[in-house]
């Protein structure tokens, strides 16, 4: 029997989008009427991505899921017109794209890469960079792709920590969690990667307080959520030595806004929200084959948990 599927989002995305769910309801063999405006009460599943038009589900009556374009949920999962179950992108194409931005970064601050791109004449000191496995490198949030991204900094021979709401046993990776658990692995890093979501309990994590727990020269690259750190905090660690270099990739405010002073800081990177796009034929993919999941009467897969946020 045919379904509705309503493609709630801005131009761009639709645009992205339509053809490669089409393609991917094709191959799952779902007959869907994909469509960017439909009658409520006739939408059998929302698919929803930034600039989404739709703000009130409530008239949503017999949708079975809201599936979400984007790993980080934030902008929707405090939204209390949601009954519907919620579920968030997981997708290996996103999970390659941030393995390379970490692991890029993260080999980039351990190899003093700077140095030698900004060296002038004269500057010739032959000191090399420590290996891999002298370096300790600490990942906060072991999900989908905080765990992927240790284990990538693993095989590249680091010593990883991670950090986790609950505990996890990873293969390893020296896993800690809760409050002492942050602070062991803030007090040891040489290089922290932040893949935390956006939570009532992780706004402004990396506060004053945390800035000081960690080692002096320690390097942040941050491309879970802006929200994550306390931007003044930040700004104050830099100017302390604290933090000798940052990547940012989120921002509290996106785009960044032009007078922000991270754009001006010398030890700060900032890149636009690209660390894992979600490329559309894969996402579309996943898509499909969650609906049909459902179709097929199994459970929806990586469903947020309201209670926690994530
Ligand atoms: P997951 O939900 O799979 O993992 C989240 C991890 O964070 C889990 O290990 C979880 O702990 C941990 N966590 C959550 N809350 C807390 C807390 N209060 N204290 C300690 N640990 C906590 O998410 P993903 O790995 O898929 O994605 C992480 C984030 O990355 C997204 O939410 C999004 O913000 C960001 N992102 C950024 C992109 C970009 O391009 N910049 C692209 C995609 C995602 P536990 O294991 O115990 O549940
Ligand atoms: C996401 C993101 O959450 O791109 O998917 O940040």
């Amino acid at each position: 029997m045919s379904m509705t599927v309503l493609l709630a989002a801005g131009d761009a995305t639709r645009a992205a989008y339509r053809p490669a769910l089409a393609e991917a309801f094709r191959t799952e063999r779902l007959d869907v009427q994909l469509v960017t405006e439909a009658a409520p009460e006739t939408v059998d599943y929302i698919i929803y991505g930034p600039g989404s038009p739709v703000e009130d589900f409530r008239p949503f009556t017999r949708t079975r899921a809201v599936l979400s374009l984007w790993a980080g949920v934030e902008k929707i999962v405090t939204n209390p017109t949601l009954t519907q179950p919620l579920a968030r992108m997981v997708d290996p194409a996103l999970t390659a794209g941030m393995v390379e931005y970490v692991c890029g970064h993260v080999l980039r601050y351990h190899l003093g890469l700077d140095r030698h791109l900004h060296a002038r004449p004269g500057d010739w000191d032959p000191t090399p960079p420590p290996l891999a496995h002298e370096r300790e490198v600490t990942v906060l949030g072991l999900g989908e792709l905080g765990a992927a991204c240790a284990h990538a900094l693993v095989a590249l021979g680091f010593r990883v920590r991670g950090w986790s709401r609950t505990r996890r046993d990873l293969p390893g990776i020296l896993c800690h969690h809760g409050d002492e658990g942050l602070k062991n692995v803030l007090q040891s890093t040489e290089i922290i990667v932040t893949l935390l979501p956006h939570t009532e309990a992780t706004e402004g994590l990396l506060d004053a307080d945390r800035f000081t727990q960690m080692p002096p020269g320690t390097f942040l690259i941050n491309p879970g959520r802006g929200a994550l750190i306390d931007d003044d905090a930040l700004l104050a660690a830099l100017e302390r030595g604290i933090i000798a270099g940052a990547t940012l990739d989120v921002f509290r405010e996106e785009p960044l806004p032009r007078d922000h002073p991270f754009w001006a800081h010398p030890a700060v990177t900032v890149t636009p929200h690209i660390a894992a796009a979600t490329r559309a034929d894969s996402a579309a993919r996943v898509i499909a084959r969650n609906i049909a999941r459902v179709e097929a009467g199994k459970p929806l897969l990586h469903e947020v948990d309201r209670g926690r946020g994530y």
